[in-house]
């Protein structure tokens, strides 16, 4: 039997622990979308398994210009970017620490004043979500994005692609694709977005190609032990409507990259950040789709993970906001000590204050 603080080797990522760092939008990067000093620190700050994270996942980082959705979230397309995160994926493992990149395109959940020349941002879909994102300036209501033609949609991939190959290049020990949320992957899984009738509409196997050829082209570059998927199968985030059917639509998508030998999979139950039970799905025979490391996420107390990992329904928990707010959550849920208390304030831009500035226990105790 496995506990939360055992080692695990998840495809090619040998992890001292069980207890990873959700993915976190924080929007700190420099202009340019580069990752900076701050961000290092950090990252750094969460890195040391013995008091941190067994595995860090980075915020949603764009794969390029047009994937961005918000103010300053970091992207990974080109060398100074890639400088960027070296000087994290460096930090990182000086700790002893893992680190993957979230990789995202945000689709219609953007702005014309984020989208290169003011474009529209493009989609599975020319409807527009009703939801707002964050630009200079404060909140807006996103944009009214462009369904993307047929023949476009292998550039993207090629994107994601070249992507992976600087995350590597960058020194990450593998990439996440993040398909959960609301976000350009998802706006083609679900029937209640996607209205094309090309061949990435319409039926479920044509729903999943897009993910599909996404997550063979990435893990065709990099292999598929350094590639991991992220899923929320009934998240309402960022207007993603229910899939008439998700229980099928998700099992099949697993399904279709069980060849492919991922890393892990990575499961939002629920809504995200929000209610657990937000929508009957079974999440047991969604793992039944695929024989490699599970990860949970959504409001995991340190009973609740506990209890996943021992009871064996998950190898893997990931926590955000307790992350966000401890810095040595590892040692804390080893010590089952208390926990900071975050400030929702400071999750969003800005500088150290609420980011680099939580206290771990040694500093609490002084
Ligand atoms: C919060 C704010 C902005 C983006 C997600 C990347 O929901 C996000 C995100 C979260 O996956």
């Amino acid at each position: 039997m496995s506990t939360l603080f055992d080692p695990l080797q998840a495809g090619d990522l040998a992890l001292s622990n069980r207890i990873v760092m959700a993915p976190l939008t924080r929007n700190r990067a420099s202009p340019g979308q580069v990752p900076n000093a701050l961000m290092a620190e950090y990252y750094t700050q969460r890195a040391n398994p013995a008091t941190g994270a067994g595995l860090i996942i980075t915020e949603a980082t764009q794969i390029c210009p047009e994937g961005q959705g918000y103010l300053d979230t970091p992207g990974l397309f080109n060398a100074e970017q890639v400088a960027g995160w070296r000087r994290i994926t460096q930090a990182v493992h000086a700790q002893g620490g893992r680190i993957v990149v979230q990789l995202w395109h945000v689709g219609r959940i953007s702005h014309v004043s984020l989208q290169p020349g003011g474009q529209a941002p493009v989609s599975s879909t020319a409807r527009p979500a009703n939801g707002k994102t964050y630009i200079a300036g404060g909140f807006a209501q996103v944009s009214e994005p462009r369904a993307l033609r047929t023949e476009e949609i292998p550039g993207i991939v090629e994107q994601y692609r070249r992507s992976a190959l600087l995350a590597i290049e960058a020194g990450f020990d593998g990439v996440e694709i993040h398909a959960a949320n609301g976000y350009l992957i998802e706006q083609f899984l679900r029937d209640s977005i996607n209205d094309r009738t090309d061949i990435y509409g319409g039926s479920i196997d044509n729903r999943t190609r897009f993910l599909r050829e996404v997550m063979q082209a990435v893990a065709g570059a990099i292999g598929g032990g350094r590639t991991a998927l992220r899923l929320s199968p009934v998240t309402p985030a960022n207007d993603a409507g229910p899939d008439s059917n998700p229980q099928l639509l998700y099992e099949t998508a697993l399904a279709q990259l069980a060849p492919l030998g991922l890393a892990y999979v990575h499961v939002v139950e629920g809504a995200t950040g929000g209610a657990r039970d937000i929508a009957p799905f079974d999440y047991a025979a969604l793992r039944r789709r695929y024989a490699g490391a599970w990860m949970v996420n959504n409001g995991y107390t340190r009973q609740m993970a506990l209890d996943v990992v021992a009871s064996g329904g998950a190898d893997l928990v990931a926590f955000g906001k307790a992350f966000i707010a401890n810095p040595d959550l590892g040692r804390r849920l080893r010590e089952d000590a208390p926990l900071n208390k975050l400030d929702q304030k400071t999750l969003y831009g800005g500088g150290a204050a609420g980011y680099t500035d939580y206290p771990a226990l040694d500093t609490v105790s002084a």
